[in-house]
């Protein structure tokens, strides 16, 4: 079985005996090992060298039994693609060097030669792939347009969009121009996570919720929908639209295989409104793991009771890895699941 068809067959609605587990980040500072390479190197060099990508995509699954790898990148690698570069800041949390604050900027951005500007992913995702063989799922990922633009246009840890919503209400289109490059880069980075041999791919719509609803389809999926229209009819790709799963039919719509959950939604309830060819992934509270084993056991117990009998889905966290979750727990996550599914 080649590791696409492990994968979707994991995620399909029927009995199957596996649970398959992954967090969300699950690379990142609550690992000694990812602390000790980060005094030595930037982030942006770690995400540009395909050996130490490589490396640090691989540090979580040495340590615990997760099914898939995910390869460590960021989805700010398209604004700096763009010719907007991003940098980690000390002390934690990402600034882009300089803001989209204008049209002459939007001009100014440039679309072309995503395969070369980002040749490092594909040759990341390679050698990764070649480390884990066919046995596990290799994920690919990127940020939604609307996601990526919220951060080309605040700059960093994302406040209220004021400057991005302004632009959508009064510049329709100059808002339209931005989005259009942003779509295209996206679109370009995934054929090539595609070609490098990815089994899905996560598109993290992490700032979905900026949007109210009645805009959420002009904001947001119209630009998600046509990434997945430009995908091959198919290729399974999870969704992430934190604090908008409430839009489950127009999340449907997209296309997308899978829908990941945060932790504000009743799993249990919400597969069984989905139709048949969706599945879901989710929705532990991240916070969980910093604190004891015993809540670690009794809410993945919790979830995995609630879950009993509906299959295909994903257990994963609701968002990302905090640098607070304990290792420990962690541990503690995947025993359970191995447990109850024994
Ligand atoms: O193991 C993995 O999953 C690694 C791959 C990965 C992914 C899927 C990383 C590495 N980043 C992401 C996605 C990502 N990056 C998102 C979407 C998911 C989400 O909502 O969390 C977003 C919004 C970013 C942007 C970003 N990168 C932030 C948030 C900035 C903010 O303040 O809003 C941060 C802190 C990063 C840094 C980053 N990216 C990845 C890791 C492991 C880290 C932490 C690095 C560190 O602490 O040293």
């Amino acid at each position: 079985m080649t590791s696409r068809e492990r994968f979707l067959a994991s995620i399909r609605r029927e009995p199957t005996d596996q649970t398959p587990v992954w967090v969300m980040r699950q690379a990142g500072r609550y690992l000694p090992e990812y602390r000790a390479l980060k005094e030595q190197y930037s982030f942006t060099e770690m995400v540009k060298s395909p050996e130490l990508a490589t490396e640090v995509t691989l540090q979580p699954l040495k340590r615990f039994p997760l099914d898939a790898a995910i390869i460590f990148s960021d989805i700010l690698i398209i604004p700096e693609a763009l010719g907007q570069p991003y940098h980690f800041r000390e002390g934690g949390g990402i600034g882009m060097d300089f803001i989209i604050d204008s049209v002459d900027k939007i001009n100014a951005l440039d679309a072309s030669d995503i395969e070369e500007k980002l040749a490092y992913l594909p040759a990341a995702l390679r050698m990764t792939r070649s480390a884990i063989g066919e046995d596990k799922t290799l994920l690919g990922f990127g940020g939604s347009p609307w996601t990526l633009a919220a951060y080309m246009t605040e700059g960093g840890s994302l406040k209220d969009l004021a400057a991005l919503k302004t632009l959508y209400y009064s510049e329709p289109a100059t808002f339209e121009l931005l989005m259009e490059k942003i779509t295209s880069a996206v679109i370009d980075l995934f054929k090539m996570e595609i070609e490098a041999g990815v089994d899905a791919l996560q598109i993290f719509d992490s700032a979905g919720a900026f949007c109210p609803s009645s805009h959420y389809e002009g904001m947001s999926l119209k630009w998600i929908k046509r990434i997945i229209d430009a995908l091959p009819a198919d290729f399974p790709i999870i969704i992430f639209a934190k604090g908008m799963a409430h839009q489950r039919d127009a999340l449907v719509g997209t296309g997308a295989s899978v829908l990941s959950i945060d932790w504000t939604i009743d799993l249990p309830s919400y597969y069984d409104a989905l139709p048949d060819n969706v599945s879901v992934q989710g929705n532990l509270d991240p916070l969980i793991l910093s604190s004891t084993p015993d809540v670690v056991r009794r809410e993945t117990t919790r979830l995995l009771q609630g879950m009993q009998g509906r299959h295909g889905h994903i257990l994963n966290l609701g968002h990302g890895i905090l640098p607070s979750a304990k290792p420990e727990n962690m541990q503690v996550l995947c025993d359970t699941i191995a447990e109850f599914a024994s």
